[in-house]
């Protein structure tokens, strides 16, 4: 008795044949989309579920599995590509300096950005460069980059840079920096905020679009697309609540650091991928 309580429902007699039936092209639509967008772009989270659903399907007919067995295959494919993670009170630590660690995000754009938010805290106390967020695209490896060198910031869009330099002291107690950067491709208008107040506007990539096959790196400043890493460059310390908005958020959002807008990437729905020697750890600060 206790065996049929978790069984699943099984799919009744007159829509399974009609299923198979009508997901087995659809299937290899999906899949052939989902192939060639490997990296990223509309439809690739569709496209794994309905390979996989056509698979279990195509199985499911030739070796006459069970149907539990095949609702169990269908709902392992919606839970899989929809795993996200909540790092709310959590950090990525970056240990030590390398040319191999890594986090990557997922944006999954569904069109090109033509206007975007980031937002990220960091904790170091490197006194080199470091990369702070880095999104490579086949035509920019600076598609976007946010990089702190000793004196100053460079923000760049679509391999554009401006140079942002920090006259105040930074007043933050607790060492962390929470950094800010907006762009509009309709002016090129970019602003960094750093620790919520704003430094003078500067101007890049006016007319750009963001393609949405990108690669995006936490930890790595990307020469090249994906690749080419620079160990003098890399990010050691910790960093948190990343967020990318395709909007330019109002300046009272980016002041009080509201982060409740849906967001492309979001540090509580994260899609990501540790590559090296990278922990995550509960936030002490
Ligand atoms: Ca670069």
């Amino acid at each position: 008795m206790n065996r049929l309580k978790y069984r699943l429902p099984p799919l009744p007699d007159d829509v399974f044949p009609n299923l198979c039936q009508a997901y087995s092209p659809a299937g290899l639509g999906f899949a052939s989309l989902h192939f060639k967008q490997q990296k990223g772009g509309r439809g690739e989270g569709l496209g794994v579920w309905f390979s996989l659903l056509h698979w279990s399907l195509l199985a499911c007919r030739s070796h006459k599995m069970e149907r539990a067995a095949l609702w169990s295959l269908v709902l392992l494919s919606f839970s899989g590509a929809l795993a996200k993670t909540n790092l709310n009170e959590k950090v990525f630590v970056f240990p030590k300096t390398s040319a191999d660690a890594y986090v990557l995000l997922k944006p999954r754009l569904s069109w090109p950005l033509s206007q975007f938010t980031l937002c990220i805290r960091y904790f170091t106390d490197l006194t080199r460069s470091y990369s702070i967020f880095s999104a490579s695209s086949r035509q920019h490896d600076n598609e976007i980059l946010l990089i702190k060198h000793p004196a100053e910031y460079h923000a760049c869009v679509g391999g554009q840079c401006q140079v942002f330099i920090r006259k105040a002291n930074p007043s933050s107690g607790n060492g962390w920096t929470s950094a800010c950067l907006t762009w509009a491709s309709a002016t090129g208008i970019t602003e960094l905020w750093l620790d919520g107040e704003p430094l003078p506007r500067k101007g890049a990539a006016k007319g750009h679009n963001i393609p949405t096959e990108l690669v995006v790196m936490l930890g790595q400043e990307q020469d090249s697309f994906g690749g080419s890493l620079d160990a003098q460059q890399s990010f050691v310390g910790e960093i948190s609540d990343v967020f990318l908005w395709d909007a330019v958020l109002p300046p009272e959002q980016l002041r009080s650091k509201d982060t409740t807008t849906t967001a492309l990437v979001s540090w509580t729905m994260l899609d990501f991928e540790i590559k090296g020697y990278v922990v995550i750890e509960p936030t002490i600060q």
